[in-house]
Order: C-alpha cells, then sequence, then structure tokens
C-alpha cells in the first residue's frame, strides 16, 4: 500500500516535470559505472520525464577529482554509480548536498546506512564484491595452476599476467588497495601491493578494463569486482571467476547530488527515479551484475550471491574518510608504483 502511494507520488511528480517544464529542463549527470548502464539509466530517466539529459561517464576518483575541481563553478548535477569511498569523501569536504529521498523505505538497511553515515550526502545504488577473473584458454597455454587466493596472485609465475587498475582513478583499484590494508593489515598489505606490482603488466584507468582485456585474450588474470568478471563470461569469453579464499572487500555503489548544482530540482528527481525498482531493474538488460539497492528490483541469477562470498567487515567510515583516502594514495604513490617491476 505504502509502495503503490510512494510511486503514485513519485509517478505524478515525474509527469507534471514532462509536461510542464518539457522542454526547459535538464540534466548534467556525471556517471562512474559501467559506459553501457550509464546510457540506459541516461537513457531511460529521459524517456520517463522529458527531462533532457548530458551524461558523461568517467572512473570513480577520477569523477571525485572533477567534482572537486569545478566546487567554485559546479557544471554537474548528480553523481550516479562508482564506489562509494570517493562519494564519502566528496560529502566529508562538502562537495555534495543532503537530500533524504521518498524512496528509502524500499531500501536495503546497507543504502541507508551509506546515507546515515554521510548526513544523507550520498545513498547506496548497489553492492558488489571484488575478486578477480581469469582468461581459462590462456592459462592453459601458459601451463599456469587455476589461481584461487590473493596470495597465489603474488607468485612468480604469474609475472607479466596480472592486471588492474590505478587506485587514483579507479575506484575498483582503491577498494582493492583498502581490501588489503583491511585483511593482512596495514604492513603486509602493503608488501602484498608490492609483491603484487612485480607481476602486473599494466595499471589501467577504469578498474572494468583488465578483465575486459582479459575477455578480448590480451591479459590472463583482471582484479575487478566479481560482477565485472561475471559480465565477461555471460558474454561468452572464456573468464573463470574467482572469490580469493583469504576473503574479500566489496563496495556499496552510490549516488549524490552535487552542492550547488545548476539543476537542483531535477538532480532529485533523478535521485527518486535511480532507486525506485523499476530503474534499478534496467541493470539486468546490460548484464550489469550488482546487487540492487531497491529490494523489489530483479536480480540475475548469473549474479555473484554475497552471501556465499567471504566477506571482511569493510570499514567504509575509515576508508572513505577523505584523510585515510588521501594518505593511502600517497602511500601507494611512494611506496609502490614507483618500484622496478
Ligand atoms: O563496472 C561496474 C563497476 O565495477 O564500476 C564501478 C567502478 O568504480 C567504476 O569504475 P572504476 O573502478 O574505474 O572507478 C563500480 O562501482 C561498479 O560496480
Amino acid at each position: 500500500m505504502k509502495k503503490t502511494t510512494t510511486i503514485a507520488l513519485l509517478s505524478s511528480a515525474l509527469l507534471a516535470s514532462s509536461t510542464a517544464l518539457a522542454s526547459a529542463d535538464k540534466l548534467t549527470f556525471y556517471c562512474s559505472a559501467q559506459e553501457e548502464w550509464c546510457q540506459v539509466m541516461a537513457n531511460g530517466f529521459q524517456d520517463a520525464t522529458g527531462i533532457e539529459v548530458n551524461m558523461t561517464r568517467k572512473s570513480s576518483g577520477e569523477t571525485f577529482a572533477q567534482v572537486k575541481a569545478e566546487s567554485s563553478n559546479p557544471k554537474g548535477d548528480v553523481w550516479w554509480g562508482g564506489t562509494g569511498d570517493p562519494h564519502l569523501q566528496a560529502a566529508e569536504e562538502g562537495l555534495t548536498e543532503p537530500y533524504v529521498s521518498p524512496m528509502r523505505g524500499e531500501l536495503n538497511d546497507w543504502a541507508i546506512s551509506q546515507a546515515e553515515s554521510a548526513g544523507d550526502k550520498t545513498i547506496g545504488i548497489y553492492s558488489g564484491a571484488l575478486g578477480y577473473g581469469y582468461n581459462s584458454d590462456l592459462l592453459k597455454a601458459n601451463n599456469l595452476p587455476e589461481p584461487k587466493c590473493w596470495k597465489d596472485l603474488t607468485k612468480p609465475e604469474y609475472k607479466g599476467h596480472v592486471q588492474m587498475a590505478n587506485p587514483n582513478s579507479s575506484g575498483t583499484a582503491y577498494t582493492t588497495l583498502a581490501t588489503m590494508v583491511q585483511l593482512f593489515g596495514e604492513e603486509d598489505g602493503f608488501q602484498f601491493m608490492k609483491d603484487l606490482h612485480k607481476n602486473i603488466n599494466q595499471y589501467t584507468k577504469s578498474g572494468s578494463a583488465p578483465i575486459k582485456a582479459a575477455g578480448r585474450g590480451e591479459n590472463t588474470i583482471g582484479i575487478v569486482f566479481m560482477h565485472d568478471a561475471v559480465n565477461q563470461a555471460v558474454s561468452g569469453f572464456p573468464i573463470e571467476v574467482v572469490a580469493p579464499c583469504e576473503g574479500t572487500g566489496y563496495e556499496i555503489g552510490s549516488m549524490s547530488i552535487i552542492k550547488g548544482a545548476r539543476n537542483l530540482e531535477e538532480a532529485k528527481k533523478f535521485y527518486d527515479w535511480a532507486l525506485t525498482d523499476e530503474a534499478q531493474s534496467l541493470a539486468l538488460g546490460v548484464k550489469a551484475f550488482q546487487v540492487p539497492s531497491n529490494k523489489g528490483a530483479e536480480t540475475s541469477p548469473s549474479a555473484p550471491d554475497l552471501s556465499s562470498i567471504k566477506l571482511i567487515d569493510y570499514d567504509f567510515k575509515k576508508y572513505g574518510s577523505s584523510d585515510e583516502r588521501k594518505r593511502l594514495l600517497k602511500k601507494w604513490d611512494d611506496e609502490v608504483s614507483t618500484l622496478p617491476q
């Protein structure tokens, strides 16, 4: 009953906006999920409301840097997708706007906790576990054993076979760094990153690029969110997905309204719409296998089952804080990325 009323209210608000303000309405939408999903969200909202959407896709760390650089003259209205840590940092640095959506009642607790920990300046839209995937054909061709654990990836036989993104630009890679520090402790976590560095063939800008390269046969192992590896597997590429034996971190993909948004009302309409089960179910059409935050949204049987994965108790508050994120990234820049390979 409550859900029907909420949807009815939202629909009439969306409809009113589409008829009354049709051609004048616009939204500048910064997107940090995969390109196809960003497109579907932009088109879906435009179709539902008549509001013209101008979308730019960039990785999470890059979007954070852009929002910060533009803060004295904001150009974006809403930032949707990407790992939660940089959204939390943006909230702490006063770069995003508080908003309490009427859709909250339909969300999982973890999505609301994300909002509450940031003074309502962000909210969870999906969740997904970190892991890796490998190209089984390439693994066989190189006579390599099947890796099962994080520590396996540091073995000398995988030299030149592992790819991950740069944690400065990529939320996925920052999640990897923060996961290792939480899983093994700061000293051993950084030692892991240094040992891994010896086997890395390339640090990419985007988080999902390493598994796309593996799908194409240009790389053997990609450290990515498991749902990005599943995307390649269900697309017909020879990719096996691994939930590492030691346990792993996870993300709460998030959404925030940019402080000083020129189109604040449109940003709020997008925010409400993006939390509906209908909007979140669009993910499946583009093989986005994250767990949706709306309890009523569809999930695919191919999506990684988070309840069967050994997840760490990821400290989002700490690792999404401005000081900690800056400190870890600087330490990685100074002590890991500069090492010879
Ligand atoms: O591809 C989907 C996804 O893994 O990408 C987001 C990611 O943060 C954006 O890419 P970057 O790692 O390059 O920042 C994740 O939130 C999302 O699940």
